[in-house]
């Protein structure tokens, strides 16, 4: 376990059942993870599904954790935090109750059989580029670059939309 904090970006992701609901519920679920605080989220965001296009848009956002566990450790706890939400494994891409994914642990890059951090997905993915900016304009990605410049060289039909009021 690294003695220090390391600072820890995580991504939330639902289209079924109630999403905006399972997103503030799995926040809160972050926020009780033993030797981890959150720090602070991102405004929920609305998109359309990257994948199968016969599935509900999605809401996302990304949380912001402080933890001293190690990046196997936290995973575990993410997806025990998945199966709290009666996550099912559909089709790849496809729709489910609640994703949770590692996108960046501090400055580590890791590249192991079931954790590759940072997320590779990070550069193409609007969902994931607005709400990370939202909370952190100076993260530098390892590997990747500044999120601003990430988010600068998106496609400009890539869009998140911010829900106005989630309540
Ligand atoms: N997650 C997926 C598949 N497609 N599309 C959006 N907009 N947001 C997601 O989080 C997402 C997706 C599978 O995890
Ligand atoms: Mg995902
Ligand atoms: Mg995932």
């Amino acid at each position: 376990m690294p003695t220090e904090a390391i600072p820890v970006w995580v991504g939330l992701g639902s289209n079924l059942g109630k999403p905006i609901a399972q997103i503030q519920r799995a926040l809160a679920e972050l926020a009780d993870l033993p030797d981890t605080r959150l720090l602070r989220h991102s405004s929920l965001f609305r998109s359309p599904p990257m994948g199968p296009q016969d599935q509900p848009d999605f809401i996302n956002a990304v949380a912001l954790l402080e933890t001293t566990l190690d990046a196997q450790a936290l995973l575990r706890f993410l997806k025990q935090i998945e199966q709290l939400h009666e996550r099912e494994t559909t089709r790849h891409w496809g729709e489910r109750t609640l994703d949770l994914d590692l996108l960046v642990y501090g400055a580590s890059i890791v590249d192991e059989p079931g954790l590759t951090v940072p997320h590779p997905g990070i550069p193409q993915r609007a969902f994931v580029l607005y709400p990370l900016v939202e909370i952190s304009p100076e993260l530098e990605v390892p590997g990747f670059g500044p999120v601003t410049a990430l988010l600068a060289a998106l496609p400009l039909h890539a869009v998140a939309r911010r829900l106005e009021d989630p309540e």
